[in-house]
């Protein structure tokens, strides 16, 4: 039986419990499309999958600010709505951040800034993080109902692009997407952005619940970095595994590239990574992912193909034991 609640934030029915994790069946090879629909996009969550009434849904806001609000689904709605592309990537298993993924799309969000909404109620002077919740509830980990809570530095949070969104791909939010409204964070990693928002804390301080301190930091030399903006990644979508490939013909390799400041460049090697040829790469649209190709001719025999960008900053990718480890695929051409 599913449970259902009644929260301070409306009524929530778990539709599935547990880890869930949904992914297209081949991989980055089905990412054709510039935009990636619903259904090829992944989906993640921790504890549970939720599905809110969009009548009884309220997003409470307090903490540092003069003027605390409830606000309903009509307000997001009533305040101007703003539309941006971005890629949307997930950092990967909490439990095993050193390992590639590769959980990524491409979408169109449209909702109401979090500045707008944060603007309205009055930001006190020691803000400097907010703390968004989600309203489902479960286990991950060995932990027990301790909420999803995230948090943005201020700068981030009160930065355009950040958004409640209440549709995506032009559809309202569906559920599974942590419908009625949700944050996106464009630029950082999806673990950002909230599914079922329910609660907006501002606070002088980072978040102490699990996600953003026993999850979501990677370890450096000088101590932890929050899993915040997106680092150089690229993958390589055409050829796809199954593809023939006739030897001595001309053919093109194509994939994505995306980074939180841009990319740059993009290379490409068809030996294993001891050669790199630059690609063409399209210029970015608002946070989006962009596209890359380069026509190649390959003798007969197996081939090692491989992708690696570097962004605005000049930062690459690592050879392997990171998430946005460089992304190879084999090939073998047909006579
Ligand atoms: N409430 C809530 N929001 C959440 C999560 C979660 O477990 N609970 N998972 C995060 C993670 S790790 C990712 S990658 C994205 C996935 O968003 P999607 O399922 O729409 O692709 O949601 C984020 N938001
Ligand atoms: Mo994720």
């Amino acid at each position: 039986m599913l449970e259902t609640k009644l929260t301070e934030s409306g009524e929530v029915t778990l539709t599935r419990e547990g880890y869930a994790l949904r992914y297209p069946s081949r991989g980055v090879a089905d990412l054709t499309s510039y935009v990636t629909d619903d259904d090829t996009l992944f989906v993640v969550t921790h504890m549970a999958l939720a599905s809110i009434r969009p009548e009884t849904w309220r997003l409470h806001i307090g903490g540092l600010v003069a003027r605390a609000r409830t606000l309903t689904l009509a307000d997001i709605l009533q305040l101007p709505q703003r539309e941006i592309v971005s890629v949307h990537e997930c950092a990967g298993s909490p439990l095993t951040p050193k390992e590639p993924k590769r959980r990524v799309g491409n979408v169109v969000w449209c909702g109401a800034r979090l500045r707008d909404v944060l603007d309205s109620c009055d930001l006190l002077p020691e803000a400097a993080f907010v703390w968004t919740q989600g309203l489902e509830w479960g286990e991950f980990a060995g932990l027990k109902d301790e909420p999803f809570v995230k948090d943005l530095p201020l700068a981030k949070a009160l930065s355009p692009e950040v958004l409640l969104a209440v549709s995506m791909n032009g559809k309202p939010l569906t559920s599974d997407r942590g419908g009625p409204v949700r944050l996106v964070v464009p630029g950082w990693y999806g673990t950002n952005s909230v599914k079922w928002v329910g609660r907006i804390s501002v606070s002088s301080t980072r978040a102490p619940g699990p996600y953003t301190t026993r999850f979501y930091n990677d370890i450096t030399a000088t101590g932890t970095k929050p899993v915040w903006e997106i680092a150089p990644e690229c993958v390589i979508v055409s050829p796809g595994a199954d593809a023939m490939v006739r030897a001595n013909r001309e053919f093109r390799i194509t994939g994505w590239a995306w980074a939180e400041a841009g990319v740059s460049r993009v290379e490409v090697s068809v030996d294993g990574g001891r050669n790199w040829l630059a690609a063409r790469v399209d210029a970015r649209e608002g946070f989006g992912w962009q596209s890359f190709s380069i026509p190649v001719s390959l003798g007969p025999g197996k081939h090692t193909l491989s992708c690696r960008c570097f962004d605005a900053n000049c930062q690459g990718q690592p050879q392997a034991h990171a998430r946005n480890a460089i992304h190879s695929i084999e090939l073998a051409t047909t006579e």
